[in-house]
């Protein structure tokens, strides 16, 4: 089964659909039968980094550990698709750097601050502005978006399926897969 090992690291906004874009991808890659994982807050932030918390720092060693285990995927000749938000493009760019050029695919899961804010799936923005949580990203933190990513998805337009497949067609078209 021909195809490379890479990590596709999904960034956007909390709400934005990240999880549940990697997660149609992951669906449909392994239909093609290439082994895969989903990294998420659900298994990190709740295990390996449930120690950290929402500070610019605590961001910052959460991205760097999940880049070194994401690294370790791709050491295993498996695609990761991370899922979190990482706001900040140093990070980002800080992982790019621990893999080869052609493994680190970012994607940027772009949906305006508004429509995420009107998703609210967990009441998380109603309580930011409520300023019950603090240093939420978008409200009183910020998203610095990639400037050249390798892909940009729109969640707002398109909907999971669609999304999902623009995925597959880009890493057909890299002849990844
Ligand atoms: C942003 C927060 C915060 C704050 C809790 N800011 O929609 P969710 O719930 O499931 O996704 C968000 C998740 C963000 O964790 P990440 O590890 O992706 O963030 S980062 O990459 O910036 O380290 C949200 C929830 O955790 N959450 N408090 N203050 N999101």
């Amino acid at each position: 089964n021909g195809h490379h090992s890479a990590i596709l690291w999904f960034t956007g906004l909390s709400g934005s659909g990240k999880s549940t874009v990697a997660n149609a991808v992951s669906r449909r890659l392994f239909e093609l039968g290439i082994q895969n994982y989903v990294l998420d807050g659900d298994n990190i932030r709740h295990g390996l980094n449930k120690d950290l918390g929402f500070s610019a720092a605590d961001r910052t060693e959460n991205i760097r550990r999940i880049g070194e285990v994401a690294k370790l995927f791709v050491d295993s000749g498996q695609f990761v698709l991370t899922a979190f938000i990482s706001p900040f493009a140093e990070d980002r760019a800080l992982v790019r750097r621990l893999v080869e050029e052609d493994e680190f695919i970012e994607i940027y899961v772009n949906c305006p601050l508004e429509e995420c804010e009107k998703r609210d799936p967990k009441g998380l923005y109603q309580k930011a502005r409520r300023g019950e949580i603090r240093e939420f990203t978008g409200i009183d933190s910020p998203y610095e978006a990639p400037e050249a990513p390798e892909l940009t998805i729109e969640t707002h337009r398109y909907s999971v399926d669609e999304c999902a497949e623009q995925v597959l067609a880009y890493l057909r078209k890299r002849g990844m897969i």
